[in-house]
């Protein structure tokens, strides 16, 4: 069994819904961890909405409340999962929290590990500041794995990816531009038969000789509009790597690259964890589809019931 992990979760708080911190912490303590909740923004509802009252943390509210932590010793954290940040300055705000905690772990050295979610766009669009972009690309080189999703990853990269080929130069790049030990991105769509139907999970981690180690998970897309899910996901993975890990020592180290020996066949820890988190994912967006549907069917009963 894996220690209880600690972990400092920097995402958005919203009122009502599940979306950002809402899910994360939920997710995480759900599955045993020690959650601090550092919240970006306060919303009544996520964007999704169309519309949404609240307000943005600052960089130097987010700055400051991790102060306090610190002023209180309150700050000895396993992990940082980051997701959703309101502008450049937080972003840099959060690379700074993020160097703060390696350096108090190398007393320890692998005692710290950064999952960040380079949250910037979707589907060929940026739905942030374009001063977010040079930011992330000046701190992702702390993280130790990141999330992108394919959008992400070729803005991250440069490489725009069409197939088989760009996506193995985009990874590699993003392993040897930002030295990112691991990279899993989250959805891939490559124009080919049968597309609509299914997307693609492809991770990679970078061994001690310079190796990418990549894999690809394909997955059944379900025709539903699902908010959180990313959240979900990251939140997921941050506690399955944990555990696929824990049994390869030094592995949470950056400076520890994790050897070609320790990855022979299918045991990548990272493979490991994401296959776990796809069945979970598949399971709980099976389930909510189900339960939207069945209202659904309710509200329609209701209206005819009226007369409508
Ligand atoms: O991860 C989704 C998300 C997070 N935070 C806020 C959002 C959304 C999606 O709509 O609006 C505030």
């Amino acid at each position: 069994p894996v220690p209880e992990t600690q972990v400092l979760a920097v995402a958005s708080h919203v009122v009502y819904g599940y979306v950002g911190n809402t899910m994360a912490t939920f997710v995480m303590q759900s599955l045993g961890c020690e959650v601090a909740a550092l919240n970006t923004v306060q919303f009544s509802n996520h964007l999704g909405y169309g519309q949404a009252k609240g307000t943005r943390a600052t960089a130097k509210e987010i700055t400051d409340l991790y102060e306090g932590l610190k002023d209180s010793y309150l700050d000895s954290f396993d992990m940082m999962l980051s997701g959703y940040l309101p502008g450049a300055a937080s972003v840099e705000a959060v690379g700074t929290i993020a160097r703060d905690l390696k350096y108090k772990a190398t007393m320890k050295p692998g005692s710290f590990f950064w999952v960040l979610d380079p949250v910037m766009g979707d589907n060929g669009k940026l739905y942030v500041a374009e001063d977010v972009v040079p930011a992330y690309k000046g701190l992702i080189k702390d993280a130790d794995l990141i999330l992108p999703n394919q959008f992400e990853a070729e803005t991250l990269s440069g490489v725009k990816i069409v197939d088989m080929e760009t996506l193995k130069t985009a990874i590699t790049t993003l392993h040897e531009k930002y030295r990112i030990p691991h990279i899993l991105i989250t959805s891939i769509s490559l124009p080919e038969p049968g597309a609509a139907t299914s997307l693609s999970v492809v991770g990679s981690t970078f061994t001690s000789t310079a190796t990418p180690r990549m894999f690809g998970i394909k997955i059944p897309a379900i025709d539903c509009f699902f908010s959180g899910t990313g959240d979900m996901f990251a939140a997921l993975m941050l506690v399955r790597f944990r555990e696929a890990v824990n049994n390869v020592e030094g592995l949470m180290a950056k400076d520890a690259w994790i050897s070609d020996d320790d990855v022979v066949g299918t045991e990548l820890p990272l493979a490991r964890a994401t296959e776990k988190v796809l069945a979970s994912m598949q399971e709980v967006l099976a389930k909510t589809k189900e339960k939207r549907d069945e209202e659904l069917e309710k509200h329609s009963q209701k209206q005819q019931g009226m007369g409508m």
